[in-house]
């Protein structure tokens, strides 16, 4: 195998295209490619100490002369200098704005000095595509930085079809489905569910997300609430963003012994293993790593019919779908769960076989590095 040279640039914190892109370059790392991060700092769950990762920060001035600082500009300069440098194969950047954007720029500066210049591999996460490019201050820009990637790859077929149709793009878009590989608990259940105060009969429900506006945490509260009745039914939130927020709704449900919360987890195994199914209440969601998660564990997940969530979670297989805001539904639904331990259990079953089979990061890993030597193949250096 002929190694390959990968500069990466993803957002560092908590949230999944960041995951993504660290779960990306390790896995790149492992099997012999050298791997270079360059952002503001090390992404969030990226295991820095293998010998072929690499991390170049991308360092920040404050001019007073701009009244906003800019980083753009200095990304595109690390950019230049780190493809050069070590002769990267590929920039394989993660949001079009601003990360292709300085991309472009870099291999348009490079080339211009005769440098060594990357090619440039845009993957589309969302949010760049579902809410960004929908302003029309920005759309423009998405749109160039887009078609001038020399390939570009969309987490869910939901997420390209969104792309081509907001975009109004006929540019080849390759999905390639976002992936995980599952680490091994290293607690007990019954450890972890005594650490967080919860019975080892109880019935726990699961949510992992940074609770963005767009994740409606207040429906999956008003499904606690619904459930009420049932003692055993509690919910175990993995935050990667403010909680305090949902507080007073916690108060006015009356469900505060029901719900527990833990912010910005790492060992994310040891919690989705104590818990029993995972729910997620999102309105938009071009995948939803949160759900894979959960399935990767054995979980099934009850979860709003949104974008890549209908390509991850098979209705009445590996869990259940409801209409976006149907809290009823959902409520159902878990009532359902936890009634029927066997149903649980098989239904769990079944979303960890397609985890592994269908999201593996095996699978994954050399999806992106066939696309990476074609587009080596296609796209002129
Ligand atoms: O929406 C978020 O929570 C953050 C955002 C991100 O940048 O991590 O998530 C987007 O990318 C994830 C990884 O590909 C997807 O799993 C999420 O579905 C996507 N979010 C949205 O589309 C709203």
């Amino acid at each position: 195998m002929n190694p390959l040279s990968i500069g990466i640039t993803c957002y560092p914190s908590v949230g999944g295209s960041g995951i993504v892109a660290s779960q990306l370059g390790s896995e790149l790392a492992a099997l012999g490619h050298k791997i270079h991060f360059i952002s503001y700092e090390p992404p969030f769950r990226l295991e820095k100490k293998h010998p072929n990762i690499f991390f170049h920060q991308v360092e920040l001035n404050e001019y007073r002369l701009f009244k906003y600082p800019d980083y753009t500009l200095p990304l595109a300069v690390k950019m230049v200098e780190v493809a050069n440098k070590f002769k990267l194969d590929i920039m394989h950047v993660h949001y079009a704005v601003p990360h292709a954007t300085a991309a472009l720029l870099a291999r348009q500066i490079a080339r211009e000095e005769g440098l060594h210049a990357a090619r440039v591999i845009t993957t589309l996460h969302g949010t760049d595509i579902t809410l960004l490019a929908r302003d029309p201050n920005l759309a423009p820009i998405i749109k160039y930085s887009t078609e001038s990637s020399c390939g570009v790859t969309a987490v869910s077929h939901s997420l390209r079809e969104e792309t081509i149709q907001v975009l109004k793009t006929t540019k080849d878009i390759e999905v390639i489905h976002n992936s995980y590989r599952p680490r091994a608990p290293r607690k007990t259940r019954s450890a972890v569910r005594k650490a967080l105060g919860l019975r080892q009969d109880d019935f726990v429900l699961i949510h992992l997300s940074n609770l963005r506006p767009v994740k409606r945490a207040q429906d999956i509260l008003k499904v606690i609430a619904a459930v009420k009745d049932d003692e055993r039914i509690k919910l175990l939130i993995l935050a990667g963003g403010p909680f305090d927020p949902f507080k007073p709704l916690v108060k006015e449900l009356g469900i505060e012994k029901r719900v527990v919360v833990k912010s910005n987890v790492v060992d994310i195994e040891n919690y989705i293993a104590a818990s029993d199914a995972g729910i997620y209440a999102s309105e938009r969601e071009s995948f939803g790593m949160g759900v894979l998660e959960t399935m990767s564990f054995g979980k099934p997940v009850v979860a709003t019919r949104v974008g890549g969530v209908t390509e991850i979670v098979v209705e009445g297989e590996t869990g259940y779908l409801k209409r976006l805001g149907d809290v009823r539904g959902l409520a159902s639904a878990v009532r359902k769960l936890a009634n029927d331990p066997e149903l649980c259990a098989r239904l769990g079953a079944a979303a960890k076989a397609r985890a592994q089979d269908n999201f593996s990061a095996e699978a994954s890993v050399g999806k992106y590095v066939a696309f990476y030597r074609r587009v080596m193949a296609e796209c002129r250096q």
